[in-house]
């Protein structure tokens, strides 16, 4: 598959579960703007047969290279920054829940989910963005989850699959700074994730980041209860350039770990 395909297709899932981006992506083009993509992001389990190491072969075979790890202690994640073969490419941001460090039973709960996978489902790249490889979990396993890890209660419905887009601020002509973007993102009615601030980082780490609140959609848990729950968000990114003279590839921790929330239940509060 090539890299161009790989995208596409995930674009395509990506706008199907996250209808905003779609709307924010267009309104950005009507205004005269060109889109390109500084990263997308993916979430995983670090159990069964879709752990970190299981899924990134998928990106090297796209040319993709390791770039600097990075670990959430608080929200019990590891994760990597991988770079793309061209500059114009998106860069990806790799995560995976240390199921090791919840209790028991939600470990018993994320067992039972990565148990449903076949193996062999795992060996094409569209894997990435197969979605759920385990049937609907019930309410209460979701809360269960949610009690420990809102991370991990989001994958167990949601499950494989671009988490978010991140459009590239760098190269807009009239929203030049990721203020002008989130003012005409709220502008379309959407709501942007506050936690940590508006925008995360700064010039001086050379990365400045915001993004939306999650779209809500309809989910159907295992035995038919219907709830609303976050899906996918959609984020812009400027980068800045070193002392160097190479612009930052890189992802900054603490900002990444506010960007996390985007998809919290909680998260609703953040909003102004
Ligand atoms: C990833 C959050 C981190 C960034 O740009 O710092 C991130 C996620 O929500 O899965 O994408
Ligand atoms: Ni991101």
């Amino acid at each position: 598959m090539t890299l161009e395909t790989f995208f596409a297709q995930l674009w395509d899932d990506y706008i199907a579960m996250t209808p905003q981006a779609q709307r924010i992506h267009d309104a950005f083009i009507a205004d005269g703007e060109t889109i390109i993509n500084d990263h997308v992001a993916f979430r995983t389990f670090d159990r069964g047969p879709i752990t970190l190491s299981d899924l990134e072969p998928h990106l090297l075979a796209l040319g993709y290279t390791r770039y600097e790890p990075y670990d959430f202690a608080a929200k019990k994640l590891r994760a990597y920054g991988y770079l793309p073969p061209a500059d114009d490419q998106p860069r990806v941001f790799l995560s995976e829940l240390k199921c090791d460090e919840l209790s028991d039973s939600a470990q018993r709960i994320i067992d039972a989910l990565v148990a449903q996978i076949d193996p062999a489902r795992v060996a094409t790249p569209d894997v990435m963005w197969a979605g759920r490889l385990w049937d609907a979990p019930s309410f209460e396993d979701y809360q269960a989850l949610m009690a420990e890890s809102e991370y991990a209660a989001w994958l167990a419905i949601i499950g494989l699959r671009a988490n978010h887009f991140t459009i590239s601020v760098n190269q807009f002509r009239t929203y030049d700074s990721v203020e002008k973007v989130l003012a005409k993102v709220e502008s379309l009615g959407l709501g942007i994730n506050e936690s940590g601030g508006r925008i995360k980082g700064s010039p001086e780490v050379l990365l400045e980041q915001g993004s939306t609140l999650a779209d809500r959609v309809e989910f159907t848990f295992a035995g038919g209860q219907v709830e609303k729950i976050p899906s996918c968000y959609y984020e812009f990114a400027k980068r800045y350039h070193g002392t160097d003279g190479t612009l930052y590839q890189g992802f900054v921790a603490a900002s990444a770990d506010k960007i996390f929330e985007s998809t919290d239940i909680r998260g609703d509060r953040h909003a102004g």
